[in-house]
């Protein structure tokens, strides 16, 4: 069987050396695939790559055919049929999500062009670097020769954290929860939305205190992120990993009968009237092998039309912020 090649870019840092162990042992493509991994980072972080590299050795993980470690960006981006793309300036105190946007937007552009000009034409993009949804953006522009419908930003996360805090509220299991949904940015002001959510087949908007869904749990799932970062005094890692695992799946293999996961995608052409030319979180399924489609036909309440709206506007700021990159 011929190596499935996934690059993790940022493979050094946190989420990415997380990502790392769990593709090698096979979590990705499951236990018949062998694979490839690039790992790349900057120049600064090579002897952690190479110190990963010699770790990975040492597992003697069965399916690992070869590492490819580099600081170089054709190589790292060569053939790849998997990118996940972590790597990403971090938001340093004092900083302005404008100048985060500024120095994450500057990496973006080389990556696109990289994956159109060395990767496989068929490759699959997964941006969870942040801020993710408009990385993604900028990343596909500059990849003219592939589809957009290729490269999708991570609110995977986003999706199980509220759904496990909708399972702990009815004391449930999270697999009892479904058509669960996040539109818009991976940011403060995503929504998520349990209007067309199902527990066990009923409408969990009929179970749950609609008071207790706007004040408690919809700014939690939007502050989960910042509330991990002020407990432990950093963020998401392990999480992260495991639920970029979960979004490419369910990319790869299908999601389950009569439910969705959440995942940004291009909105151009959807239903729902969001603006044009962004990428933002809408309800998908995956039907077969590496396609999508947005749910159609949902109905958006007055309440729910206003998030998803502010959600949009943001991600339209974004992308005014950075429109020289695109
Ligand atoms: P770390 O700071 O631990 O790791 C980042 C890595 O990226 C470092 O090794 C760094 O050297 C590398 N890097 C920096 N510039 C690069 C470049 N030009 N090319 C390649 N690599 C580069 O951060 P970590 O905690 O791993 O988080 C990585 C990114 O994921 C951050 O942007 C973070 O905000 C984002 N996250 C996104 C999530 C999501 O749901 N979309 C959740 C988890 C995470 O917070």
């Amino acid at each position: 069987m011929k190596p499935m090649r996934v690059l993790i870019t940022g493979a050094a840092g946190h989420v990415g050396s997380s990502l790392v162990y769990r593709v090698a042992a096979g979590d990705l493509f499951g236990l018949q695939q062998p694979v490839i991994l690039h790992l790349y980072d900057i120049d600064k972080m090579l002897p952690e790559l190479q110190g990963e590299m010699m770790e990975l050795g040492d597992c003697a993980f069965p399916l690992l055919k070869d590492v490819v470690v580099t600081t170089e960006i054709d190589e790292a981006f060569g053939d790849v049929d998997v990118a996940f793309l972590v790597g990403a300036f971090p938001r340093k105190k004092g900083m302005e999500r404008r100048d985060l946007l500024e120095a994450n937007g500057k990496i973006f552009p080389a990556q696109g062009k990289a994956l159109n000009d060395y990767a496989n034409p068929d490759v699959r993009v997964v941006v969870v670097g942040n801020p993710a949804n408009t990385n993604c953006l900028i990343t596909a522009k500059n990849a003219p020769d592939l589809d957009p419908s290729q490269f999708t930003a991570l609110t995977r996360l986003d999706h199980n954290r509220g759904i496990g805090m909708l399972a702990s509220k009815l004391d449930a299991y999270v697999s009892d929860i479904t058509r669960f949904t996040i539109w818009g940015n991976h940011s403060g002001t995503q929504f998520p939305d349990i209007s067309h959510a199902l527990f066990k087949g009923k409408p969990v908007s009929e179970l749950i205190d609609f008071d207790w869904y706007e004040k408690d749990f919809i700014p939690a799932v939007q502050q989960r992120g910042s509330e991990i970062l002020r407990v432990r005094g950093m963020s998401s890692t392990v999480s992260a990993a495991i639920c970029t695992i979960k979004h490419f799946k369910s990319w790869y293999y299908g999601t389950n009968e009569d439910d969705w996961v959440s995942k940004a995608v291009y909105s151009t052409g959807n239903p729902y009237g969001i603006e044009d030319d962004l990428y933002y979180s809408f309800p998908v399924t995956c039907d077969s092998e590496l396609a999508y489609s947005i749910v159609e036909g949902l109905e958006i309440n007055e309440f729910c039309e206003k998030m998803m709206k502010i959600s949009e506007q943001e991600l339209i700021s974004e992308r005014d912020i950075i429109r020289d990159l695109l």
